[in-house]
């Protein structure tokens, strides 16, 4: 039994690239996807999780998403949505629209992991079942507390891979999902860095049983992490950093043919908005050369909304007073954004490898390591980086409008200090 199954992640609807908007790109993306699922015959739309970038997403973010549900829906019966929660969802916000979406039919929300949750059969178009998919959302701090965090991860992948066994039938498929770090996965540096902290989060590949597909949605960049059996990011449609720029942002298409080896043919999707830097290295260079880029840059035209979005990057030396301003003004005549503008400052040249490197790019726990580093005979010991990976999560979904998560995970954890408390009283009676 056969299943086309499109896989696609980290849309991150309402980001910013520095203040930029992003909508535009995200509604011509939606544009593009609802015609692939009639190109490549889709049976199955699978969203591994961060829908949108924010806990409390924007209206305008809502309505990009209940928009591509009702089209996709209506234009295609017979399809499926199957959707996760990622680290930037709020499990609650995602999931409160479930009695309208279950109206419209056929599409899942999987927000917080809990104990019961069971595989969902995926459909072919005659309506037989060619499959079933075993849904894991991101896996919060709190589900996974204790001495042995990816112990606990490889307890619910192994529980939702026999609930997968348990409904199997010959000639049926087998997929699993996952929001998460794994290692040897290639990061993008600047988007991601601020989500994923230490190796804490970075799970062996070996932590997902052998199944068809295994979908991953947390980092931007599409690649394989494992080939037989395979286990992949579908990647971000969209390039979220400036140093996501230079590859191809894709969807993954997935033929399921009951226990063969799933075939995977990726699509790239058309960048609506083309993504700049000067230079194209990413480095910073000197003045004169930053203005002979500048001056090859084409000539005002056409549409400016549709302009490509640049950044500039000028090093220290040579770089005149205003530099904004002369900046500007050969961008005058230009068919470009700029939206950023970065200025190598002098004296901090000593970090790193020459580029100047600020607190946003080092990320949080980062910043900790390199305080106790700078304090001799100091170094943060793994319990340590444990609680300040802990608080980072809790202060970054915090700072993502994810207050009723974070109040509800806090009450859980009290309750569960104040059982221990009295089963340690009892204990000592
Ligand atoms: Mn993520």
């Amino acid at each position: 039994m056969k299943l086309n199954l499109l896989h696609t992640s980290d849309w991150h609807l309402g980001i910013e690239l520095k203040d930029f908007d992003r909508t535009l790109e995200h509604r011509m993306f939606l544009t593009w996807l609802h015609g692939a699922l009639a190109e490549h015959a889709i049976d199955v739309v699978l969203i591994t999780g961060d829908v949108f970038d924010h806990g409390q997403p924007s209206a305008e973010a809502l309505r990009l998403w209940f928009g591509f549900l009702v089209a996709a829906t209506r234009d295609h019966p017979h399809l499926q949505v199957v959707v996760i929660a990622g680290n930037h969802d709020s499990p609650q916000r995602l999931t409160m629209a479930d009695p309208l979406l279950a109206a419209l039919g056929r599409i899942h929300v999987v927000g917080a992991w809990h104990d019961d949750l069971q595989p969902l059969p995926l459909y072919e178009r005659s309506g037989a079942v060619a499959g079933w998919l075993g849904p894991v959302p991101y896996l919060r701090s709190a589900e996974l507390a204790g001495a042995d965090p990816l112990g606990k991860v490889r307890a619910i992948y192994a529980t939702m891979a026999q609930r997968l066994a348990a409904v199997t039938r010959e000639g049926q498929a087998q997929v699993l999902t996952g929001h998460c770090f794994v290692q040897t996965a290639t990061l993008s540096p600047n988007s991601e860095r601020n989500t994923i902290v230490g190796t804490l989060e970075a799970w062996p590949v070996d932590v997902f049983p052998a199944v068809q597909y295994v979908a991953l949605g947390h980092l931007h960049r599409a690649q394989t992490v494992r080939a037989a059996q395979v286990v992949r990011y579908a990647g971000s449609p969209l390039p979220l950093a400036f140093d996501e720029r230079n590859y191809a942002h894709q969807a993954v298409v997935v033929q399921l043919n009951g226990a063969e080896q799933a075939q995977m043919q990726t699509v790239t999707v058309p960048r609506a908005i083309g993504i700049l830097c000067i230079p194209d290295s990413g480095e910073f260079a000197p003045w004169p050369l930053v203005q002979v880029e500048l001056a090859k840059l084409p000539l005002a035209t056409g549409d400016r909304t549709l302009w490509p979005l640049l950044e500039v990057r000028v090093s220290a030396d040579g770089a005149p007073l205003h530099l904004r301003q002369e900046v500007e003004a050969l961008l005058a005549d230009r068919a470009v954004r700029m939206i950023s503008l970065r200025h190598h400052a002098e004296g901090a040249g000593d970090i790193g490898d020459g580029a100047l490197e600020t607190l946003e790019e080092l990320g949080p726990l980062e910043v900790v390591r390199r305080m106790y580093a700078a304090t001799p005979g100091s170094e943060l010991a793994d319990a340590q980086e444990a609680t300040v990976h802990t608080l980072i999560d809790l202060a970054q979904r915090l700072q993502m409008g994810q207050l009723e998560d974070v109040r509800q995970e806090r009450e859980a954890w009290l309750a569960a200090r104040k059982m221990e408390l009295q089963v340690l009283a009892a204990a000592g009676e």
